[in-house]
């Protein structure tokens, strides 16, 4: 099967494309889980959330797909198809939708506050701030560390990136350059950029192949269904396929840590301030940073 991630196009098992392998036979041992960790830089759990609240939290965006016009009426609506030339939508910090019962619901959940309970060994939070995609038709994420976006606080952090509903490969799906997170070179450089002080476009690199063919490691996806969950630090790097449907693929990627270690004050509180500076004034191309830091 061929997939394409931007330019690039991939053929699934082969050489740059295969994967993600599922950690649920170790959930009950937390040492193997961190050594799994470890070793893949993600972990996959299946069935971690209650897919009966995944979807409840799937229709309150669905309702305001709607209530924007983005959404095909004349398709069943719970399949999310794009109303003919309308493109995605990013959801995030829309307290509208992502503080609504039913989406707190999935990303707040006992299962997943008592999964990070158990990982990081005391309690933990979220932050307040949520990042909800509707990814449309032909669009995709480009490779990226979350430590970039999200960087100020704790470097124990942890993504969790959660799909409202089925994913198929043709959707878009997330894709993890498994290995990434041991790429000292790149963790020393851009792994050490913030957004909103430097001023640079976030995304490592558009060139998926090039990426491997220089530094190693394989992108691995997987289709999704409600409940599944895909945890991953964040020097882990990752974005997603094309969404090579009509549909829109329907994600949120919530953020977790331990209450007493420093957290990014850009994401937390009643009305977080989030990126407040990255646009802002002239920015630098990727391309011109990766040649001054030699990556
Ligand atoms: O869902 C996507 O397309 C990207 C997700 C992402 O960047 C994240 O989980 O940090």
């Amino acid at each position: 099967m061929k997939l394409m991630m931007g330019q690039d196009e991939l053929e699934l098992g082969g050489k740059y494309l295969s994967t993600l392998r599922d950690a649920n036979d170790l959930i009950d041992d937390m040492d193997a889980i961190h050594r799994r960790m470890d070793e893949d830089g993600y972990l996959l759990i299946r069935g971690l959330q209650n897919t009966e609240k995944v979807k409840a939290a799937r229709q309150v965006v669905l309702d305001n797909l709607k209530a924007n016009d983005q959404l095909d009426l004349d398709q069943p609506a719970d399949i999310g198809v794009a109303a003919p030339g309308k493109k995605g939508r990013f959801l995030g910090g829309a307290k509208q939708v992502t503080h609504t019962p039913e989406f707190l619901s999935v990303v707040e959940s006992p299962e997943i506050m008592k999964f990070f309970e158990g990982f990081l060994d005391g309690p933990v939070l979220t932050y307040d701030y949520k990042w909800l995609r509707a990814v449309g038709p032909g669009d995709n994420t480009g490779a990226h560390y979350d430590v970039v976006y999200m960087g100020r606080g704790t470097k124990s952090l942890y993504t969790v990136w959660t799909p409202l509903g089925e994913v198929s490969y043709d959707m878009g799906p997330l894709v993890i350059l498994v290995g990434s997170h041991q790429f000292d070179a790149v963790k020393e450089t851009y792994g050490k950029m913030d957004v909103d002080r430097d001023h640079v476009t976030g995304h490592f690199t558009n060139e998926p192949i090039d990426m491997v063919n220089q530094y190693g490691g394989q992108w691995q996806t997987s289709e999704f269904h409600p409940g599944d969950v895909i945890i991953m630090g964040i020097y882990t790097m990752h974005g997603s396929l094309n969404n090579l449907t009509n549909r829109y693929r329907i994600s949120t990627d919530t953020r977790y840590q331990l209450e007493t270690e420093p957290v990014d004050e850009r994401w937390i509180g009643q009305d977080p301030i989030a990126h407040y500076a990255w646009t802002e004034g002239a920015t630098v191309s990727m391309e011109e940073a990766r040649k001054q830091w030699g990556v």
